[in-house]
């Protein structure tokens, strides 16, 4: 049996990307399914999956039990998995990665609250209030500390539990070009670089309706990542590969990157793929190859 986990639109869904990651990140198989945010059926969807709960990410345990928030969806997952590293080993950067899950789920609202992510753009001249620059000096502080403390690259030494709870607030520092500190900028940045995090961002676009519920009075400037292999789909083949990068099935869909032409077993996995080609392992196995 398999955790099953209900997540809503990956542009905009910020909860839902450190419930996706608290799984993906650590390895921890994972069925997942996706309501639309801001759709009239989304309660009734989130209802169904899981009755009770209303928000997303919701998870159903193997045992049936309903894990309602990101805090105990991530909990659950560092006791039933103790060896996927969730967590650090060592006891204090242990606390200390808990304090910094704690400090996000219940913090730095008035940043959250004026730069919603969207994993679509990047804005231009954004003014941030009094209020988030004292959010983004706290950042800092809370970052600067846990990088300096136990080393890096990640908060806690390697990726942990704190890391992916702090994935969406640091999509906002590079989306909203918020003043931060080297140190914080420099987290940002490797944080939206991971391929985990590309992955995410390829599938959001791919997926993902033109919503305009997170749109700004701002202008629009392209996402600040540095640009990705250029590729496009392409009507037909033949492909260097037979079977798809991501499925193994026979290829039916195709991309041509650098004059040379790949396979898939569908419109999702070819098109993903187009967005971010070098995100994939499995295509970069074959690209490489
Ligand atoms: N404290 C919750 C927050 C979850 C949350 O607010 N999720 C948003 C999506 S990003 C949601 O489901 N909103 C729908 C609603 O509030 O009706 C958690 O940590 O999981």
């Amino acid at each position: 049996m398999t955790h099953e986990l209900l997540i809503a639109d990956k542009s905009t869904s910020s909860w839902s990307l450190r419930g996706w990651l608290a799984f993906r990140a650590f390895d921890i198989p994972v069925r997942v399914q996706t309501a639309r945010l801001y759709h009239d059926g989304f309660a009734a969807e989130v209802e169904a999956f899981a009755p009770g709960a209303r928000t997303v990410p919701v998870v159903r345990t193997p045992s049936g039990a309903v894990l309602s928030d990101s805090l105990a969806i991530g909990w659950h997952l560092a006791e039933t998995f103790p060896e996927k590293g969730l967590l650090p080993e060592d006891p204090v950067a242990r606390a200390d990665a808990m304090s910094l899950v704690a400090k996000m789920h219940s913090g730095f609202t008035a940043l959250r609250t004026a730069c919603p992510m969207n994993l679509r753009t990047g804005w231009a001249e954004f003014e941030p209030s009094d209020a988030v620059l004292a959010d983004l000096a706290r950042l800092d502080l809370v970052w600067g500390r846990a990088i300096e403390a136990h080393g890096g690259p990640w908060l806690c030494g390697a990726y942990s539990l704190a890391d992916a709870f702090f994935a969406p607030v640091a999509t906002r520092i590079v989306t909203y070009d918020l003043p931060v500190a080297g140190l914080s900028l420099a987290y940002a940045k490797a944080q939206v670089a991971d391929g985990l995090m590309r992955q995410w961002r390829a599938m959001a676009l791919v997926e993902d309706p033109e919503e305009t519920v997170y749109d700004m009075a701002l202008d629009r400037r392209p996402f600040p990542a540095p640009a990705p292999l250029a590729a496009r789909a392409v009507e037909s083949g033949p492909s260097e590969n037979a079977t798809c990068p991501c499925s193994g099935a026979p290829v039916t869909h195709f991309m041509a990157v650098k004059g040379r032409v790949f396979g898939f077993c569908n419109a999702h996995c070819r098109d993903k793929t187009v967005i971010d080609p070098e995100a994939w392992p499995e295509f970069r196995a074959i690209y490489a190859g």
